[in-house]
C-alpha cells in the first residue's frame, strides 16, 4: 500500500485545525502510520523545498513553515498519494475547489495548510527526510476489508 507524507502547516496549528484536518483523513479511511511534532529549520526547509529556492517568495515561505511547530503525518491506503493530493485541493488556495481542505479553509497560496507529496517518488524521499524507520508503526487495521477489494490491500 502507498504511504504518502502531509505536513499540517504553523497556521494549520495555529488555528486550531490540527483535529479537523487529520479527521478528513482519517474518513478517508487512510490510516495513520507515523506523527510527530516539531519545529523546522531553515535547512531542512531548503531541501525540502530545493525546487523554489530561487523564487521570490521563498524567505516568506520559509519563515512561515518555521513561525511554529508543524505535525508531520504518513498516512497509508490505496492509491494514497494521489488521493491526498487531490484532498488538498490546489496549491494556490483562491483557486482550490470547496469541499478540498485548502479550499475550505485557506485563501493564500503559501498560508495553505497543508503540504502533501506530489509523486510516489517524492513521497519517499519526504518520507526518509522526516521520518526514521522506526517511527513508522506498522499495523492492519481490521476494517480492511470492509475498505477494500481484495486485489486493493
Ligand atoms: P504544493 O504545496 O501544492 O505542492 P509547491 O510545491 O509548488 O505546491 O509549493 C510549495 C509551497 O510553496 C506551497 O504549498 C506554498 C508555497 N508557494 C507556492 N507557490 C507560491 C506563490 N506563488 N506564492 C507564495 N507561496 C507559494
Ligand atoms: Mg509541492
Amino acid at each position: 500500500m502507498e504511504r504518502t507524507l502531509v505536513i499540517l502547516k504553523p497556521g494549520c496549528l495555529q488555528r486550531g485545525l490540527v483535529g479537523e484536518v487529520i479527521s478528513r483523513f482519517e474518513k478517508r479511511g487512510l490510516q495513520l502510520v507515523a506523527m510527530k511534532m516539531v519545529q523546522l529549520d531553515e535547512e531542512i526547509l531548503k531541501e525540502h523545498y530545493a525546487h523554489l529556492l530561487d523564487k521570490p517568495f521563498f524567505p516568506w515561505l520559509r519563515d512561515g513553515m518555521m513561525a511554529a511547530p508543524v505535525i508531520l503525518c504518513c498516512w497509508e491506503g490505496y492509491n494514497a498519494v494521489q488521493v491526498v493530493r487531490d484532498m488538498a485541493g490546489a496549491t494556490r488556495s483562491s483557486k482550490a475547489v470547496p469541499g478540498t481542505i485548502r479550499g475550505d479553509y485557506s485563501v493564500s497560496s503559501q498560508e495553505n495548510i497543508v503540504h502533501t507529496s506530489d509523486s510516489l517518488e517524492n513521497a519517499e524521499i519526504e518520507l526518509k527526510r522526516f521520518f526514521v524507520e522506526s517511527d513508522f508503526c506498522n499495523y492492519t487495521s481490521p476494517l480492511n476489508p470492509f475498505k477494500y477489494a481484495p486485489d486493493e490491500m
